[in-house]
């Protein structure tokens, strides 16, 4: 009997032990392709689990960023928001302690398919991301029209439309 209590309460220590030292750091390069014209996360696709962190790196000497859609995270939680990037190395981390999708994509490069995704522990279903404010549209409206004009939100990417309108 106290064998048996003795294993568990080792095996739970262990288990304790384990996840807090499991938290990852993981890199998404932010590319720039000049010679291809392709700007991109790499990975785009990326599946963590909570309470690891994400590290962007600018690849190259060029203007990004990192944003969540409006409505693309988990209800509940916050999205995330970088300042921008231009030199070569320059980084930007996040570490996410809420479960589920994280939509993003670069402001300047949006319309060349510039955006990715990040799921931490389990998907989140389509009805539960976040609903947003009219004045979180409002701010995201705002930052890209200091890129776009409002004629242009007719061509970008849904999510996009859905959000600002056009
Ligand atoms: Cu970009």
């Amino acid at each position: 009997m106290l064998k048996k209590i003795a294993y568990v309460c080792l095996a739970t220590t262990i288990s304790m032990f384990a996840h807090s030292v499991a938290a990852k750091d993981h890199i998404v390069e932010v590319i720039t392709d000049n010679e291809n014209g392709i700007t991109a996360f790499r990975p785009k696709f990326l599946q963590i689990e909570e309470g690891d962190t994400v590290t962007w790196v600018n690849a190259l000497d060029d203007l990004h960023n990192v944003i969540t859609y409006p409505d693309g995270f988990p209800a509940g939680s916050k999205g995330f928001e970088s300042p921008y990037l231009e030199n070569k190395g320059e980084s930007w981390s996040y570490t996410f302690d809420t479960a589920g999708t994280y939509q993003y994509h670069c402001i300047p490069h949006v319309l060349m398919g510039m955006r990715g995704t990040i799921t931490v522990s389990t998907p989140t279903s389509p009805d539960k991301f976040h609903r947003p404010t009219k004045d979180e549209i409002v701010t995201y409206r705002n930052k890209l029209l200091e890129f776009f004009d409002s004629d242009d939100f007719g061509i970008m990417p849904d999510a996009v439309k859905r959000n600002v309108g056009h």
